[in-house]
């Protein structure tokens, strides 16, 4: 069988698929491949042929400290390498920006600061890193980020700030096609082998991060209890995960805070 007619076939397929579908949703093909080729058949037998690429995902993880983000990111990072995925692992405070080291000393209580001025430090160290974040996603590159807008609002509005002054400054952030919420009592997190002495972390200010938290949360968070055996824990987001990207390989677009 001649190869240009079986591939002009297979462009007839798709087109009449319609351009929305990718092929990997489609035939569900789990490793994702970086450039979708489509070819859309007109009834007059003109082919107009197009290339699309499906965007990464925007994955943030959110909790109290020592709630187990960090091991289940990096537990998260390994699975999705290891099924084929590009992805990337992020967190905020971003420590390495010079806003970030501002934050830093802030938390380790060797700066003293305002507690709406660095309220929007933490913003800040979003926004400096949005384009790069935007570049990643459309460029195919899935991002897992441990804390995100979501830590901002719920840490600084358990000190008595007002929630939508909170919200505010991250207004037109990148906003997450998928929140994972780890959910721990702050008197367990605070058993697991102590806080590591910055700022925040004491059991009577998690409980008023965990209360914010609550008020922060909408029905689209996924809520994992943070207790369940380690290993669950993660194939349960790695389902999740993968859901999200292939969602967003369908074309889901990119939107922006705070949207719902
Ligand atoms: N934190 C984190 C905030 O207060 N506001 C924010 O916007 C972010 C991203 O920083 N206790 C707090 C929550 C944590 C602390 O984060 C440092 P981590 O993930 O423990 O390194
Ligand atoms: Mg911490």
């Amino acid at each position: 069988m001649p190869a240009t007619w079986l591939s002009e076939s297979l462009f007839r397929y798709i087109g009449r698929l319609g351009p929305c579908k990718s092929l990997n949703s489609r035939f569900n093909w789990k490793s994702p491949s970086k450039h979708l080729f489509t070819k859309i058949c007109m009834d007059n037998n003109q082919c107009i042929s197009s290339k699309w690429d499906p965007r990464g995902a925007l994955i943030v993880f959110e909790g109290l400290d020592r709630c187990g983000k960090t091991s289940q990111c990096s537990r998260l990072l390994s699975s999705l390498e290891r099924l084929g995925h590009s992805v990337e692992s992020w967190r905020f405070p971003d420590r390495d920006t010079g806003v970030g080291q501002m934050i830093s000393s802030y938390l380790s209580n060797q700066s003293q600061l305002d507690d709406h001025a660095i309220h929007l430090l933490f913003s800040a160290n979003r926004w400096e890193k949005r384009s790069l974040m935007e570049a990643k996603l459309k460029s195919g590159t899935t991002l897992i980020v441990d804390r995100y807008a979501y830590s901002g609002v719920a840490f600084s509005s358990a000190k008595g700030l007002d929630i939508e002054w909170c919200k505010a400054p991250e207004l037109g952030l990148w906003a997450p096609d998928l929140v994972v919420y780890l959910d721990i009592s702050p008197e367990k997190a605070a058993e697991r082998g102590g806080y590591g002495g910055e700022r925040y972390e004491q059991l009577e200010f998690q409980r008023k991060v965990a209360q914010s938290y609550r008020a922060l949360s909408d029905a689209s968070w996924k809520v994992v209890d943070a207790t369940l055996p380690i290993g669950v824990i993660e194939a349960q987001l790695r389902e999740m995960a993968v859901d999200c990207i292939s969602t967003c390989q369908e074309g889901k677009s990119l939107s922006e805070l705070w949207s719902s």
